[in-house]
């Protein structure tokens, strides 16, 4: 019932498309239409009177699995790590965190007319903590000041992790994490800031400047498929089973709610049709 008019209305214009335009959808319990516009939090640059976030009443479940996907725009990325979800237990800092670092390297080239110069560069990496314990990997089509698509994928089945933005996976992560491990439940959750105790703790360096939209958390590793069509708003996609933007309760601190459309972003048509994994 949550968006029947408007699959009736992704079905119209797929019927009026002669055929070209397929409707993904997935399974209809998970069913969530990303055909109006969302609702994004804007947090602001936090200082040591003022750290936006948003901090959620309830807890996690025990994970064997998670995918975490959301739509953010960066203002700035930090040196420190700039993080969107931490998840923290009463022993154990750090049980579930994810975020973006900024790093800078040097780069000389080996010959030529500037031989001898060095030259700075910039790039950024995702990274995911999971007990502790961290990955990180580089992803070149990660940049600031734009909305993009990111999804960081865990699974204890040897620690296995992966990072996407905007449906593409980044580097291969070489560094497996809390392998055979379970995420506990009891713990503290908070969007936009990093927990160093129990729902506080924040570092403004490690704050997340920018707007957060539709972070969904599911208890299982999401295809490389499923995150493409996520990514492309291909009419359809699933909400969170663990967690659901802005359907579970939260408690608001120095955020900013407005209207969005994410998927107004510029995206490329798809070369080919990608078959649901679905069907
Ligand atoms: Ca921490």
């Amino acid at each position: 019932m949550l968006c029947s008019q408007h699959v009736l209305f992704a079905a119209l214009i797929a019927v009026l498309s002669v055929g070209k335009a397929m409707l993904f959808c997935y399974k209809s319990e998970y069913r969530y239409c990303n055909l109006k516009p969302s609702i994004q939090a804007y947090f602001s640059e936090s200082t040591s009177y003022s750290t936006p976030h948003l901090l959620l009443e309830g807890t996690l479940p025990p994970l064997r699995h998670f995918t975490l996907c959301t739509w953010a725009k960066a203002w700035k990325i930090s040196f420190d790590g700039s993080f969107i979800f931490s998840y923290d237990l009463p022993q154990l800092d750090n049980e579930l965190l994810v975020g973006v670092y900024k790093v800078s390297s040097t780069y000389s080239p080996p010959y030529g007319d500037n031989y001898g110069t060095s030259y700075s560069q910039v790039h950024y990496e995702l990274s995911i903590h999971v007990y502790n314990q961290q990955s990180r990997v580089i992803c070149r089509n990660f940049v600031v000041g734009k909305w993009q698509h990111l999804c960081y994928v865990w699974t204890n089945v040897l620690g296995h992790n992966e990072m996407y933005v905007d449906g593409i996976r980044c580097a291969e992560s070489l560094t497996k994490i809390a392998d055979n491990y379970i995420i506990q439940t009891g713990g503290t959750a908070v969007i936009g800031q990093e927990q160093d105790i129990i729902g506080g703790g924040f570092d403004p360096k490690q704050s997340w400047v920018g707007e957060i939209a539709d972070l969904h958390i599911w208890n299982e590793p999401l295809l490389p498929s499923q995150i493409r069509h996520m990514f492309r708003c291909n009419f359809c996609y699933p909400r969170g089973t663990v967690f659901s933007w802005l359907r579970e309760p939260l408690i608001a601190k120095d955020v900013i709610f407005s209207a969005t459309d994410v998927c107004a972003v510029d995206i490329q048509p798809e070369p080919f049709p990608v078959p649901n994994p679905y069907s």
